[in-house]
């Protein structure tokens, strides 16, 4: 029965809220799981719940072939890795940092011996171990090391592979959170907006939320877009009439006491596009001026 089936084994550097999170995960599933931290004392829950709490680092890697280490950062994976033998390890870097520190990771960890897979957490402490939740995580690296452990990798949350170039998994982790990043920068300007008035943010953010969601499929639209290279394709929305309405955001701001200094740059960037003679497509050309 699957309950008898014997459960990979693996390593796990690093208990903070992420590796505290995955580390349950993993021993609730089953899984022997040896795990080190700087700080013992976040070890010390773990071992209650059957984790083997190694005296060093290097001790926790030399347990296990399968090595996870989620750190704060790539500059913490050098030092704690630093001592430790990765000869014939699999290492799977979950420190979320920039394509070119991963593509660095995997040529540092191959010429230490080890096989070296990515990845990039799109989910926070609380999803991990909950599938309804929709977190997951990116891995780059070569793929038959990653479909060698996608079973003990898919514990703590869902996985998704997008190639074997390293640096993959975290292009499109820093992809999607800048995107986050820009839909906070534009709802943080919309409850500044009312912030002033009667109006109760509660009220205000259902609607919000709605309409990020019936917007959010537009990206489907740039993307065939981008793919064709004719921005003017399927246009609902065009740049010169949109950027004819920059100045009522931009005097409602003024009007509400609003800063514009988060949709300023956008705006900015929309009406060089339009300078430049693109009236009838849509936003899409923006991008090619941010790509330098
Ligand atoms: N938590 C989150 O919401 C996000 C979700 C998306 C992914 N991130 C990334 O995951 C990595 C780990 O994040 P974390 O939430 O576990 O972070 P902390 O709770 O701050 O724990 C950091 C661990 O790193 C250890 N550490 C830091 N510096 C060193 C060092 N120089 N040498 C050895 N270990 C180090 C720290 O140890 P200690 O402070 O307990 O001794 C923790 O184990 C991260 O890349 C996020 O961006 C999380």
């Amino acid at each position: 029965t699957p309950d008898t089936v014997e459960k990979t084994p693996l390593t796990l550097l690093g208990l903070g809220a992420m590796g505290t999170a995955l580390a349950r995960t993993w021993l609730a599933a089953g899984h022997p799981l040896t795990v080190w931290n700087r700080t013992p004392a976040r070890a010390e829950a773990l071992a209650a719940d059957g984790a083997e709490v190694a005296d060093s680092a290097a001790a926790a890697v030399a347990a296990n072939t399968l090595v996870v280490v989620c750190l704060l950062d790539d500059a913490s994976v050098e030092e704690v890795l630093a001592g430790a033998d990765l000869t014939g390890r699999d290492l799977v870097n979950l420190t979320t940092g920039t394509p070119a520190q991963a593509r660095a990771r995997a040529r540092w960890a191959q010429e230490r011996g080890a096989r070296y897979l990515d990845g990039g957490i799109m989910a926070v402490p609380p999803m991990i171990g909950v599938p309804e939740s929709g977190g997951y995580v990116f891995y780059s690296g070569p793929e038959e090391l990653f479909e060698r452990h996608r079973e003990t990798l898919a514990v703590p949350t869902g996985t998704r592979y997008v190639g074997e170039d390293a640096g993959f998994a975290a292009l499109h982790d820093v992809a999607l959170l800048s995107a986050m990043y820009g839909m906070f920068a534009g709802a943080s300007h919309a409850f500044a907006l009312i912030r002033k008035e009667d109006i109760d943010p509660a009220s205000l953010a259902p609607l919000l939320a709605d309409w990020i969601v019936a917007m959010a499929p537009a990206v489907h639209h740039t993307a065939e877009q981008l793919r064709s290279g004719d921005y003017t394709q399927g246009v609902v929305s065009n740049l010169a009439m949109q950027v004819a309405g920059i100045p009522t955001f931009l005097n409602t701001a003024e009007q509400q006491g609003v800063s514009p200094e988060l949709l300023g740059p956008y705006f900015e960037l929309m009406r060089r596009r339009l300078a430049e003679g693109s009236g009838e497509e849509d936003v899409t050309g923006v991008i090619d001026l941010l790509v330098r």
